[in-house]
């Protein structure tokens, strides 16, 4: 048994996301594996929500109890976390300052004006574009930021990006894998791998401790969409043993247990490729799914890639972790001119 019941959790999210087989998608990819998604892009009425509210959740309360009055955070122009930042210090009452790096090349005119940047202003949040690339790491500009709170009389609470090197930011998807066990229960199913795309870290690292309590982190896919694998590794590997500790998974996870696939990432981080196109084009065009460039565009292509590949044995079921982030294609408007 896992301990994740001795954390605190504030609520952020409606409950269980819900779990939805993909009919059209199944059969547009042979029909030789079944297709399902967890609805984690569904799972807030807080601006959008997405994959950084079930983290949140879990470090909300630590923030409360600090007496912080501002949260300080960090992430792209497009950033979805930075936007849940700004929801979550909305809904709670406080302030919020997010750093905004220049993280993807970007060419359309709106992108800094559209998308999850747009909302984070209209949730009052101080928004600040710095010029510094894309670093998945503890960045100079948020340490910068918390020291210009802290200088101007605030207290400050740093949320690092992704909330994932915060020492809870693995606890949410831990909650995740619990949830799908009572859902596979309830469903009578069982789900042979899961596919979820990853950049800073949490929420895959979340769930492979979450899944390595009965044996399965293994089965956990991730796709790889920074373009810097090994840091990501890095960090994963960091953010699973910590988070191992806190919820007493009482062994060690193994190196061959953290599988992160490293071939959807080109050209690079924040830019799709042709072959992520055709895959958000698929997902929407069969179910109406809407994924983006950035982050759940890359690993719907890696897991429509792999089916056709067989890497998964026929009659499988396979779990697409639908994480949120649509929002940032409103910033890819030349892209998609033509649908
Ligand atoms: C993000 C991250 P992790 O960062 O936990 O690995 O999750 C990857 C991921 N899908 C997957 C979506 C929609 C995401 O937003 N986004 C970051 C952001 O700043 O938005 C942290 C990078």
């Amino acid at each position: 048994m896992l301990r994740l019941d001795k954390f605190e959790r504030y609520p952020l999210t409606f409950g269980p996301t819900p779990i939805e087989h993909l009919p059209r998608l199944t059969a547009a990819l042979g029909g030789k594996v079944q297709i399902y998604a967890k609805r984690d892009d569904c799972n807030s009425g807080l601006a959008m929500g997405g994959n950084k509210l079930r983290k949140l959740e879990y470090i909300v309360p630590d923030a409360i109890a600090s007496n912080a009055d501002t949260l300080v955070s960090i992430g792209g122009v497009q950033s979805n976390h930075t936007r849940m930042v700004a929801a979550t210090a909305a809904k709670i009452g406080m302030k919020c300052v997010v750093v905004q790096e220049s993280w993807v090349p970007h060419e359309d005119a709106v992108y800094d004006r559209v998308g999850n940047i747009l909302l984070t202003r209209l949730m009052g949040a101080d928004s600040r574009i710095v010029p510094d690339g894309f670093d998945i790491g503890i960045r100079k500009s948020w340490e910068e930021a918390i020291q210009s709170v802290k200088d101007a009389g605030g207290k400050p609470y740093g949320i690092p990006a992704g909330a994932s090197v915060h020492k809870y930011g693995g606890l949410g998807y831990v909650g995740f894998a619990e949830e799908v066990r009572a859902q596979e229960k309830q469903m009578g199913v069982i789900f042979d791998y899961v596919i979820v795309c990853v950049v800073t870290g949490s929420t895959q690292g979340g769930m492979i401790v979450g899944f390595a309590a009965d044996n399965r982190a293994d089965r956990v896919i991730g796709i790889d969409a920074s373009g810097t694998p090994a840091q990501t590794r890095a960090q994963v590997r960091e953010i699973v043993d910590n988070t191992a500790e806190l919820v007493e998974l009482g062994r060690k996870v193994r190196d061959d247990e953290i599988v992160i696939l490293e071939d959807y990432a080109y050209p690079a981080y924040g830019v799709p490729s042709a072959e992520t196109n055709d895959a958000i084009r698929l997902a929407a065009r069969t179910e109406a799914m809407i994924t983006d460039p950035v982050y759940e565009g890359k690993s719907m292509q890696g897991m429509i890639d792999l089916v056709r590949k067989d890497y998964f044995p026929a009659g499988s079921k396979v779990l697409y972790a639908h994480l949120g982030g649509a929002p940032a294609i409103n910033g890819y408007s030349y892209t998609y001119r033509n649908g």
